[in-house]
């Protein structure tokens, strides 16, 4: 008896007009083409195609009842989806110093599961106790306040949608192809329903900032975390006031430790590193203090020596996750070109897709909603002859900023530089079907 799990999905043989509406309608059976394939390597011939649907079986899950409720009181997903974790590019020298990246080419949609948020962490992950922990806010402000959680739940809060990108991602492509899958690559690049206290609330509840001074007419905030690094950023104050957060949970549920529990800073926009994880100070000053994370890291050097200093927002950028490296197109005909946009300046306007390495391009469809600050999903609808092929992505944000090619980046910045890498990213495919990052 041949059960459905069995059988290998069925896809169109070929793009002729004849089969658009057949392609239409299994447009989602061709992606899972594509994660079939990756999986075990699926090698259907032409003539399963054709073959009839059998009657439904009855497979042996039908026929016994299934594990009872509560088997994980903590849901998991299922045993099948083992491969969707988190991975680590490399080893880092010092102790607590780690990072784990997003597998982005095995997700749906925008937002990114908790389980599955990239970590990045300098001195570890500290088991922090919420009733131990406080918040203080002080420095130039009417009241200073030590914060208990309790204070800070009983704060209006709210709930917003924003990308978090770690400066250092993508940072593998600056000499050129890497090789590696998109997870590597990308994968410092998460997104979630953050909720918490908005800044600007935080600071009336300690009777706010006092006025600036005509000799220091700009306010700038410190953020401090409570783990062995004491992760320590400058923020311009004004800049962020309406925009950044004090989160204490993240897409419905309490942080995850590993991503700052119990209280974080989200600044949207901003490199991942700004938004410091178990925040546990906020220090309005009217000068940055120039940290060691804004000093001999976080920096850019530039080829006539200078440095680039505070580069806070995150550049226009976009990546397509299918097809993405590892991957393999079984089958001529349709194939949708999915993948993520977004920008730390706002909101995505326009992304382009070009398949033959940049000398054609045409604009994807954008998936909405299109936020403020969020990743944003576009597919673009591709049929595959069996050429080689070389598939692009260009993201165009509101602010009219077109995400730039390696080739203007390095112009532009030289080879020195590690942060803030954004260039147009290229998926090589051959004529067998592999894709590649080459
Ligand atoms: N306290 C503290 N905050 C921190 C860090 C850290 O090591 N300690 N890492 C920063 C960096 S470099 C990034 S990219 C983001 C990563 O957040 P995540 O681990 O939740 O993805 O947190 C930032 N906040
Ligand atoms: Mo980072």
């Amino acid at each position: 008896m041949r059960f459905l799990s069995d059988r290998k999905p069925s896809f169109p043989a070929d793009g002729s007009p004849a089969s658009a509406r057949r392609r239409r309608l299994l447009g989602s059976a061709a992606l899972s083409a594509l994660a079939v394939s990756q999986a075990r390597n699926a090698n259907a011939s032409s003539a399963e195609l054709l073959e009839p649907l059998e009657p439904l079986a009855v497979p042996s899950w039908t026929r016994t009842p299934g594990t009872p409720i509560l088997t994980h009181p903590y849901g998991v997903p299922s045993s099948f989806e083992a491969q969707v974790v988190r991975r680590a590019a490399r080893q880092w020298p010092m102790p607590g110093a780690a990072s784990s990246l997003t597998p982005l080419a095995d997700l749906f949609g925008t937002l990114t599961p908790n389980g599955l948020v990239y970590e990045r962490h300098h001195g570890g992950v500290p088991d922090i106790d919420p009733d131990a922990h406080r918040l203080a806010v002080h420095g130039l402000v009417a009241q200073p306040k030590l914060f208990t959680m309790d204070d800070l739940l009983r704060l209006p809060a709210e709930s917003r949608i924003h990308f978090m990108e770690c400066s250092g991602n993508t940072a593998s492509e600056w000499k050129g192809p890497s090789g590696l899958p998109l997870q590597l690559t990308h994968g410092l690049l998460s997104c979630c329903d953050w909720t918490g206290v908005r800044l600007s609330t935080l600071l009336e509840a300690v009777g706010g900032s006092t006025p600036p001074a005509a000799s220091a007419p700009q306010r700038w905030l410190l953020a401090e975390g409570a783990d062995a690094a004491a992760m320590t950023r400058s923020l311009p104050l004004d800049a962020i006031l309406d925009r950044a957060l004090v989160v204490y949970a993240q897409n419905g549920e309490r942080l995850r430790p590993e991503n700052g529990y119990p209280l974080r800073l989200i600044v949207p926009g901003y490199e991942g590193n700004t938004h410091v994880k178990w925040l546990r100070r906020l220090k309005v000053v009217d000068a940055p203090l120039e940290t060691r994370e804004e000093t001999s890291k976080y920096t850019g050097l530039l080829p006539d020596g200078r440095a680039r200093q505070f580069v806070f927002e995150m550049d226009a950028k976009s990546v397509i996750t299918r097809p993405s490296p590892g991957q393999r197109l079984t089958r001529h005909g349709y194939y949708p070109v999915v993948g993520l946009a977004w920008s730390g300046r706002g909101m995505i306007r326009t992304v382009e897709v070009s398949t033959d390495g940049g000398a054609n391009w045409q604009a994807a469809r954008l998936e909405g909603p299109v936020r403020d600050r969020a990743l944003t999903g576009f597919s673009f609808d591709w049929t595959w002859q069996g050429e080689p092929a070389t598939l692009l992505s260009r993201a165009t944000d509101a602010t009219g900023y077109v995400q730039p090619t390696r080739e203007a980046l390095v112009a532009a910045r030289g080879l020195n530089s590690y942060y803030h890498y954004n260039g147009i990213q290229s998926w090589r495919v051959g004529a067998d079907g592999s894709v590649s990052n080459a």
